[in-house]
């Protein structure tokens, strides 16, 4: 009887992933100008690190840091300020693309609206009204860029589209399925949707990754979803990798 308990309560067999040994690595979801989500967030990934064993700790962020929420400004500052001490990569999701794209091609303004877009105006003190004539679209490109300090604009700009520690790779929507890696578009790594997410055989990686709101963090045979849609949810979400082995935080 004991027997066949124990044998229930085993655990899961693990998923087909391991991350570079020695290496703890936290995935942090979409923040979407939740600076004060982000804040705990970051004080409870560092209670974990005290505790843990491993000697290479690393924080992965996965895109989408402005639009919808009202904080934007300030997510970008935080996370500047962890990227430069060291242990911090930042990935570059769909809404930093549009915005840094918005500059150069002010067209796409209703595009980043749709997005979100003026809630990050707002947060770097620009009140703007959703409907603008080309003109006045041009003009807030050039106001914004004004308003943008430079380390965030270059920030912005030089975000990575990816991260891989052993063979998981960390990407801010998806992969193209059946292509390699490194042979990945851009357009598909922050913007991709069915095509990936009803993949049910492995990529040439295990993917962590955001994009996509879930009600809690998805994990499958070939991928782990961890947008929990903090703008609307208050629920932002952190995976915790080490070995093989994941914890949510
Ligand atoms: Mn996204």
């Amino acid at each position: 009887m004991l027997s066949k308990l124990l044998r229930k309560a085993a655990p899961t067999p693990p998923l087909p992933f391991a991350v570079e040994d020695g290496t703890r690595i936290y995935a942090v979801g979409d923040i979407h100008g939740r600076a004060d989500l982000l804040a705990e967030m970051i004080d409870r990934i560092r209670v974990d690190m005290d505790r843990c064993s491993a000697h290479r700790l690393v924080t992965v962020f996965l895109g989408d840091y402005v639009d919808r929420g009202p904080d934007s400004r300030l997510v970008v500052d935080m996370l500047l300020a962890l990227s430069q001490g060291g242990n911090a990569i930042c990935l570059k999701g769909n809404h930093e693309a549009i915005l840094v794209r918005f500059l150069r091609e002010p067209i796409l303004w209703e595009n980043w609206v749709a997005l979100g877009g003026l809630q990050t105006l707002l947060s770097y003190g620009l009140r703007v009204p959703a409907r603008l004539s080309r003109e006045d679209q041009v003009r807030v490109a050039e106001e914004f860029r004004q308003a943008l300090p430079a380390e965030h604009l270059y920030f912005l700009e030089s975000l990575p589209l990816t991260h891989v520690s052993g063979n998981v790779a960390f990407v801010h929507a998806g992969l193209r399925p059946t292509v390699p890696l490194d042979r990945q578009q851009e357009e598909d790594l922050l913007w991709i949707r069915q095509p990936f997410l009803d993949h049910r055989d492995p990529f040439s990686h295990f993917v962590v990754h955001g994009h996509t709101p879930v009600e809690s963090p998805e994990v499958h045979a070939n991928r782990i979803n961890i947008d929990t849609g903090a703008f609307a949810t208050g629920r932002l979400s952190c995976i915790a990798l080490q070995g093989n082995s994941h914890t949510f935080l």
